[in-house]
This record gives C-alpha cells, structure tokens and sequence, in this order.
C-alpha cells in the first residue's frame, strides 16, 4: 500500500538531499485562480447578493442573510454534547497557556545618547477566520486561529463557514459552538473563495478585515493568493502531512497509528517513514494493513493517500542521513521516535512542529498540546512558521532623536545620501541645521 523509498548509499549525510527524490504533494493553486477571479470580483460588486447566489450554486442552500444572528449561535452552544464541550474547553485553556507566553513586549534601544528606536508591537485590527465544512468540520482549527489572535489582542474577530444544507443553511452547529465557547458573535455562513472575498472587500453585512487566515481548499487558497496584498494572510495551507524519522527502537503500532491519521484527513494527506530499519519498515508495512482494515475513511482518504506518490517509506543509512532527509523534506509535523529522542530532535532544522519521542504523537498536537496546528505545509517549513501570536501583530519602529543626536550623524547621512544620487535626502537633515538653500 506505501511505496520504499531506497536512499541508502544515494548520498552522503552531508552532502545534503535533493528534495525532488522526496515524496510530495502537489497543488496547483495557478491553476485556480482564473476560476475564483470572476467570484472575488462579483463579491467586490455586489455583496451580500452574491454571497446569497453562490450559497444557493456551490452549497445547495437558500439563504436570506448571511450573517448568522447570535440565537442561532446559543442555540448550537446549547446543543453541544458535553463531553465535546469540555473536551474543546481543555483545547481552549492549554491553546490560551501556551500562547499567552508568546505575546512580545515593546522594547526601546538607545542607540546614541540622545536617539532611540522602539519597537512597538501592534496588533491587527480586524481578522476574518475561515473555517472550512463538509469534509472537514474542524472546531479545533477554530481554537487555533482565534486563540492566537485574541491573545495578541485582535479586537474584531469575524468567522465565515459555508451554509450547510443539513442545518438550515447555517455553518456546522458544532463550528458555532465552538465559536460561541471562545466569545466570537461574528459569523457568516459564506465559504469557497466568495467568503474570503467578503472579508477582502466587505459587504453590506461584514466589515472588511484587514487580514485572512485559516485552512480551506483550493479555491480559498487561490482566494487568498488573489487578494493577498490588499489583505494579509497566514499562508495557503496544503493537505497535512505528517514525517516519522525512527530507529530500530521506536514501535510500530506506534508509528503506523500515527502515518493513518494524518493520512485520514485527505487523500492528498502525506504520510513519510524516514528510517534506518528494515525491520522496522517491514514491520510498519505489516501494521498499516492490520491498522487501515480496522478503521474509518478508507477507500476515500487513508488508501489513496498512503499510496499516492506523495507518501512512502524512505530507507536511510542511519539517523545523520535520517536527519538530512526530514530536512530536505520540511514536513509539517515531524515525529522523532529514535533513541535519545529529544537530541535528535534539538537538531532538526526544517519542521512546523516536532513531536518527541513515544508519547507526544501528532494528534495530541492536534487538539491538546497546548501548541498550535495550524503549521507550514509542501516544503514551506524552511521559510515559515505556524500560526502564533507573531501572526497577529505588527513590529512598528518608532524613532526618536533629539537635535544633537541628529547634529552628530548628519554627515554621514548627506554623505550616503550623495552616494546615492539623492541630495534632496541629505537637505532634509541640512534644512534643520545652519544651512541656507543654494542659490
Ligand atoms: N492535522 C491537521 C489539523 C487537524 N487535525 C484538525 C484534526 N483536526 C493539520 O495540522
Ligand atoms: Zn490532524
């Protein structure tokens, strides 16, 4: 069901590794994007009637409003089951401990007498979350876009979640619940591209935001790649995937556990076992038959996706090149069940999030950690981050100096400043000072 991969021997574990003999996904979001300029544009036009025409076209649901009124929103709180409900109040409290350390203090640096920077840190005033339906309800992404945000301290946060015709052209009750169980009011039933194009250029209902984030497919993906610049975004998130790097020690009900349920999320999910074992591989082979027979989501999700190209088994010549491999490859999540599993996880460089050793598997991330999920997918670990408070907030310099600070490094300024053919720049220090303007 997964394909080998065989590395050992290829390369040196120095010698880095060509990302192309990993596997991975691919998605064409250009491809996309002449398809949901048409939509973005109509929303930009003719707002909340559009928002109504593509409810009916892509969600199957007459709506006449789209913002949801709040009664709706206690009456889905009202309706959770109350172990969900507690389950996602812990998800809510570990989320809060973990990012409430995140958020940064302004700090000032004094850089001659007389002249200081500051670095003020801001946060966003308005953010729109998207939260996707059908396939994938997830009133954990939820806590983990508003969290970080509110600890920044957004002060107006919006949802937007496709009407479902199963519940009266509403967002999943489950989706409000969790909305209401974070103080959210805001919420609109619009999905696909259309809702982010709400929240791109406003409506007669919603305000526009200034920044986008949230998981969605590929026509929220080409959205936000389209109005990007006019809002800001988190990043396109791709299907999940999830990288094992493990030795002859780690266990494979362990490991074969934890490749199906990432793999359970999409068929375009990617499961990758990066190991120096063939013991282990044959192993892990044998577990996942065992293991996919026994669970859910099968023929639409777990087999196409632990047998598409984008998964495999990668065999190495030990954890150094074990370690160059989850590298190259940057997965989203990295779990580490080696020997000494923390040392090799100090290492890694390349990861949106790394789970160490036996008892800290993805899922845990997923909902209860305490960390965020929303992380880099398709190789962009390299370059980004996952969503925290950082996301939120904006560093504003703020500079200050006094005449004799200014005096002091004037001519050092005109100096650059002729160098770079901008005299007017210099003139601008000289003007403050003894200087008349050339006749
Ligand atoms: N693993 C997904 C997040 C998620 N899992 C939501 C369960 N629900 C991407 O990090
Ligand atoms: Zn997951």
């Amino acid at each position: 069901m997964i394909s080998r991969i065989d590395l050992r021997g290829a390369v040196s574990s120095d010698a880095g590794i060509d990302r192309d003999l990993l596997p991975r996904a691919e998605l064409d979001v250009e491809a996309a994007l002449e398809k949901v300029r048409p939509i973005c544009e109509d929303v930009h036009h003719r707002g909340t009637a559009a928002l109504i025409d593509y409810a009916e076209r892509f969600d199957g649901c007459v709506i006449d409003r789209v913002r949801v009124a709040p009664e709706a929103i206690a009456r889905a709180l009202d309706g959770l089951d109350a172990d969900v409900r507690a389950a996602l109040e812990e998800s809510i409290r570990r989320a809060r401990i973990v990012h409430r350390e995140q958020r940064r203090t302004d700090t000032t640096v004094t850089v001659v007498p007389g002249g200081t920077v500051t670095e003020r840190w801001v946060p966003v005033e308005r953010v729109g979350l998207y939260v996707p339906g059908g396939r994938s309800v997830y009133p954990s992404s939820v806590i983990m876009n508003v969290v970080p945000a509110q600890e920044a301290g957004v002060g107006s946060m919006a949802v937007a979640s496709p009407p479902q015709a199963d519940f009266g052209g509403l967002p999943h009750p489950t989706i409000l619940a969790a909305c209401a169980l974070l103080g959210i009011d805001e919420v609109y039933a619009a999905g696909g591209a259309q809702a982010v194009a709400m929240f791109a250029y406003g409506t007669e209902e919603c305000r526009p935001v200034n920044m986008v984030t949230g998981p969605g497919n590929i026509w929220v993906a080409a959205a936000k790649r389209l109005l990007k610049g006019r809002i800001g975004i988190d990043a396109e998130a791709g299907p999940t995937e999830i990288a094992i790097l493990a030795d002859a020690t780690a266990d494979p009900v362990h490991v074969a556990a934890d490749l199906i349920s990432q793999a359970e999320h999409d068929p375009l999910a990617a499961a990758v076992l990066v190991t120096d074992s063939e013991d282990l591989a044959a192993a892990v082979e044998a577990e996942l038959k065992t293991q996919v027979a026994a669970t859910k989501h099968v023929e639409d999700r777990i087999v196409p996706a632990l047998s598409g190209r984008q998964s495999g088994i990668v065999l190495v010549d030990g954890i150094e090149q074990g370690l160059a491999v989850v590298d190259a490859y940057g997965a989203e999540h990295l779990e580490i069940q080696t020997a000494d599993a923390a040392a090799v996880a100090a290492r890694v460089r390349n990861a949106g999030a790394v789970f160490v050793g036996p008892y800290a598997p993805v899922s845990l991330g997923d909902y209860c950690a305490g960390s965020n999920h929303v992380l880099p997918t398709g190789g962009c670990a390299c370059h980004s981050s996952g969503l925290s408070v950082q996301s939120f907030l904006r560093g504003i310099h703020v500079v200050d100096y006094t005449r004799d600070a200014l005096a002091e490094v004037t001519h050092h300024v005109v100096t650059l400043a002729e160098a770079e053919d901008l005299p007017a720049h210099g003139a601008a220090l000289k003007a403050r000072f003894d200087w008349k303007v050339p006749k």
